[in-house]
């Protein structure tokens, strides 16, 4: 397979200023006929091959100018049409294609998902439709009309304005769209099928009345409110926080069941994974809510960062995506609580990036290279790129950020740039120097800085010295040091910030201006392998609170003894370093029981942890969400992130041990804290509520840890009397811990409740294949071939073979039947859906992290995959790239 480089990007020969595409939709094949004015570059010059894009279509015939191209004139391979020496003055190009929607299983493209027709283009799914040049800097005008049998398919939708219709012979109609701006081909979008729509209108800030539509099977219709509400806040958010309106008359959004990932932002005509859609309290639970919420604000905001502005080439993807992640994260904090979305953000980037960057698929926020693009929709580009973008703000500050975002969309509208526009905006904007900022887009790795601290009595000064270092990743042995903003906080003794009024770097004093930083905190920037920074006028030893806020997506090795992180805990102002401080002291406090457990020694839990959950559970001043994520136990994946040589076993062990250890020490307050959040009123998904349900169902898991009769009858009243999913999963969740026969019935009783819920099934497959229950392997294998599973269905392999992968005991089983049973899967996916496949064959790709039995079993089967025939090149790119 062919590496693409970002060294190699050339500008195209031809741009296209004009497409029009008519579709005629069938039962067994579909018809496109594509019209496109093709301008060159050098008008009126040289000459030079025109190189279309196409997989898995038939060219019926190719036009130029009206005038059929000769065969000798073109040349056709299994990816390309080639047009040998095309006019060199701007002209048109006429193509037909045939394809098959029906049998296509990559859901890439145009393809059928329940009955109905949609499709798929970013990154490269155009070409599965029809010739083109398929990359995101040909940007052109688009009209797109339809042809479909009447009664089978009575809506048809795609991007823009509706500007005709009618009806045809043979019970046959068609529709004309036309969209006025300018587009990459990878933001096209069609939709045919049997839809209705809930419907409701925005009226912007400028008095401009939209149409919003929410297209579902009749069923789902009263699925949508949420999704609606979700909508119509985005709009509104985006134009109070960076003065962002809609610009057409009409926004549809679509829902569909088969999608390969999450949403997708095509321009006026969104299309939905339909569990990012629907959601009633019967069947969907908070986080279900919350993911709305923030995915419809994320396809929402694309309409700016991507579709107005988009992307050079792939390589840009954080561009957008970076953007776009910072954007809804900021959208759901303003929404909820700022510090539990930090925590959660922050929490899901050390799950899932930092073991990214740790492995053989590290790489850069904007890749060097890649094979296949659809391997790089990473948790590196969306949430490192993120991060990337929040340290502008927090340099700048929201005001300098503001102005950045602002310069960037009046430079750029209309325009397909590089990171580097991005990254000039917010520089020039601002008049500031950010030296090697850059270096956060093209260095791999998670840098990890070290702080030591020294307090000097006689001259009132504090020092902080930091040393950081980014590890070597694949193709990066060296590196260079980044430029990393600390935000730092020094407490006194009674636990109050001290006020920071200057400090001296490089020799040189530095006075805080107080209007532009809370004196509270100071921004640090580190810019070099080495440096201090020494602050003035501080009375008392102070205990530093660094990185307040995350302020940079590091690790952090600092000289803070318990005590000092039992104090943040205790009396931090910043809120997510309070949490931190928690997590760290839990971090340090596994490793130890790890290491006796290795030693074979008793395990015995710190009476200093239990004392510092107890009080946080007990502290009725706290947000009831932020103590539920305060008081939950640091994830497996990161514990075994810190051990030299990952062992699932032990992580299992020490975390079941703690776990109950806390509920045996804590029961009595576990039970109130249960007994004090239940609530007799509707549901309804607002921070409030929400915290309470999250606090009264971490205290019942910890309870189910116990295992005795007294919490089984807690649980399962629990259970029968929940009137909303939250609650009722929750407690599903509690109950299917434990193995036996309470666990069997109940999970017989869900099924038989919610078989006709698909959105529910995904849970309860989930919940199933996740689970750490003795010898799962053989319960998932046999859920292969129970009715409601089905391979072709994204949403349910990413449950029951995504979930296996995630659970850390089965999945990593001694005997090696996991990594068979993936390695048996990936084979069976990638004849289906490749995209799909290499997203399950990732699980493998850690191998080197464990003992050298897992190594040589996990080994094999990533051997066995890449030297199967017909394999994908997505699956290759993955399953090679671990092995090397
Ligand atoms: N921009 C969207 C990307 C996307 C995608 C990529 C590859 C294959 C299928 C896909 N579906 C959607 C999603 C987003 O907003 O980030
Ligand atoms: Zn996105």
């Amino acid at each position: 397979p062919k590496e693409i480089f970002l060294k190699d990007y050339k500008m195209p020969d031809y741009y296209f200023s004009k497409v029009d595409l008519n579709f005629i939709l069938g039962e067994d094949k579909t018809i496109v006929h594509s019209k496109i004015i093709v301008c060159p570059r050098d008008e009126g010059g040289t000459s030079h091959p025109l190189i279309l894009n196409g997989i898995d279509i038939k060219l019926l015939s190719i036009k130029i100018d009206e005038n059929q191209v000769k065969e000798e004139d073109y040349k056709l391979d299994l990816r390309h049409l080639t047009l040998q020496s095309p006019p060199t003055n701007t002209f048109t190009l006429e193509i037909s294609t045939e394809l098959y929607p029906q049998k296509n299983t990559s859901l890439m493209g145009l393809y059928k998902s329940s009955g109905n027709f949609c499709t798929q283009c970013e990154a490269e799914g155009f070409r599965k439709i029809t010739f083109f040049q398929d990359r995101p800097d040909i940007m052109a005008s688009y009209t797109c009309r339809i042809e479909a049998d009447k009664s089978l398919y009575p809506v048809l939708l795609s991007n823009g304005n509706l500007i005709e219709q009618g009806d045809l012979e043979d019970g046959k109609h068609y529709v004309l769209w036309e969209d006025p701006h300018q587009k990459p081909c990878y933001l096209f979008a069609l939709v045919a099928g049997q839809l209705e729509s809930r419907d409701d209108t925005f009226t912007t800030s400028t008095g401009k009345n939209v149409s919003l539509r929410i297209w579902t099977p009749a069923r789902d219709i009263s699925k949508t409110s949420h999704a609606m509400y979700s909508l119509k806040a985005a709009m509104k958010w985006d134009e109070e926080t960076f003065g962002l309106s809609y610009d057409l008359d009409l926004f549809n959004i679509v829902a569909v069941p088969d999608f390969n990932m999450g949403a997708m932002e095509n321009k006026s005509l969104n299309i939905f994974n339909s569990r990012l859609v629907l959601a009633s309290p019967e069947t969907a639970n908070d986080g279900d809510y919350a993911s709305i919420l923030g995915v419809i604000g994320h396809e929402y905001f694309h309409n700016w960062t991507g579709n107005r502005v988009t992307c050079r080439d792939w390589f840009q993807l954080s561009l957008k995506e970076g953007l776009t992640v910072f954007r809804d994260q900021e959208f759901s904090s303003d929404m909820g609580s700022r510090t539990v979305k930090r925590i959660a953000d922050v929490s899901y980037l050390r799950n899932t990036q930092f073991s990214e960057d740790a492995g053989p698929m590290s790489h850069p926020v904007r890749p060097h290279s890649y094979i296949k693009m659809d391997n790089f929709y990473t948790v590196t580009v969306y949430r490192k790129g993120a991060e990337v973008v929040r340290m502008y703000k927090t340099l700048l500050g929201k005001d300098g950020f503001r102005k950045g975002m602002d310069l960037y969309f009046k430079r750029h509208d209309g325009q397909a740039v590089t990171c580097e526009e991005f990254f000039a905006a917010m520089r020039d904007a601002n008049d500031v120097d950010f030296s090697n900022f850059l270096s956060w887009y093209s260095q791999a790795g998670t840098p990890c800085v070290k702080v030591t601290s020294s307090y000097n009595s006689k001259t009132c000064s504090y020092s902080l010295k930091f040393s950081q270092e980014v590890p070597p990743t694949p193709g990066q042995p060296i590196k260079e040091a980044m430029f990393i903003p600390v935000a730092v906080g020094l407490l006194d003794s009674s636990g109050k910030d001290i006020p920071i009024t200057s400090f001296y770097h490089d020799k040189v004093l530095q006075t805080i201006a107080s209007s532009s930083q809370l004196s509270s905190t100071a921004v640090l920037h580190l810019t070099k392998k080495e440096e201090e920074f020494i602050f003035c006028n501080i009375p008392e030893r102070p205990i530093p609170s660094l990185f307040r806020n995350y302020s940079a997506p590091v690790r952090v090795d600092s000289d803070l003894t318990d005590d000092d992180y039992y104090f943040l805990l205790a009396n931090d102002s910043d809120e997510f370093n309070r949490w931190e401080a928690g997590q760290v002291l839990a971090r340090k406090l596994m490793l130890s029981l790890i290491t006796d457990f290795h030693q074979k020694k008793p395990l015995i839990l710190n009476p200093n942890f239990v004392s510092g959950i107890k009080s946080m559970l007990c502290d009725s001043r706290l947000d009831k969400e932020f103590i539920s994520m305060a008081i939950r136990l640091p994830s497996s994946s990161e514990v075994m992130d810190l051990m030299k040589v990952a062992d699932p076993d032990s992580v299992y062990a020490v975390r079941t041990f703690i776990r109950k250890e806390l509920a045996l020490q804590l029961k009595e307050q576990f039970l109130m804290t249960v007994k004090n959040n239940r609530s007799t009123e509707a549901y309804k998904f607002d921070h409030h509520n929400k915290a309470r349900r999250t606090l009264k169902n971490t205290a019942l898991v910890y309870l189910a840890s116990l295992n005795d009769l007294e919490m089984r009858d807690l649980i399962m009243q629990e259970y029968h009397s929940a009137t909303n999913m939250t609650d009722q999963f929750d407690a599903l969740v509690a109950i299917a811990q434990n193995s036996g026969k309470d666990r069997d019935d109940i999970l017989e009783d869900f099924y038989k409740k919610w078989q006709h819920e698909y959105l529910v099934i995904i849970k309860w497959l989930s919940l199933q294949s996740f689970s750490d229950i003795p010898g799962n392997v053989a319960n998932v294998r046999n859920l292969l071939n129970h009715s409601a599973f089905d391979l072709r269905n994204p949403n349910k392999v990413y449950s029951l073979i995504g979930g296996f992968c995630a659970s850390s005991v089965n999945f990593h089983a001694k005997d090696g039947s996991g990594y068979e049973f993936i390695g048996e899967m990936v084979l069976q996916l990638d004849k289906l859906n490749p995209q799909v496949a290499s997203r399950i064959v990732k699980s493998l790709s850690r191998w080197k992290r464990y003992d050298e039995s897992r190594q040589a079993l996990a080994k094999a089967q990533l051997q066995k995959i890449v030297s199967t025939n017909g394999l994908s090149e997505n699956v290759y790119e993955i399953a090679s790239k671990s092995l090397a």
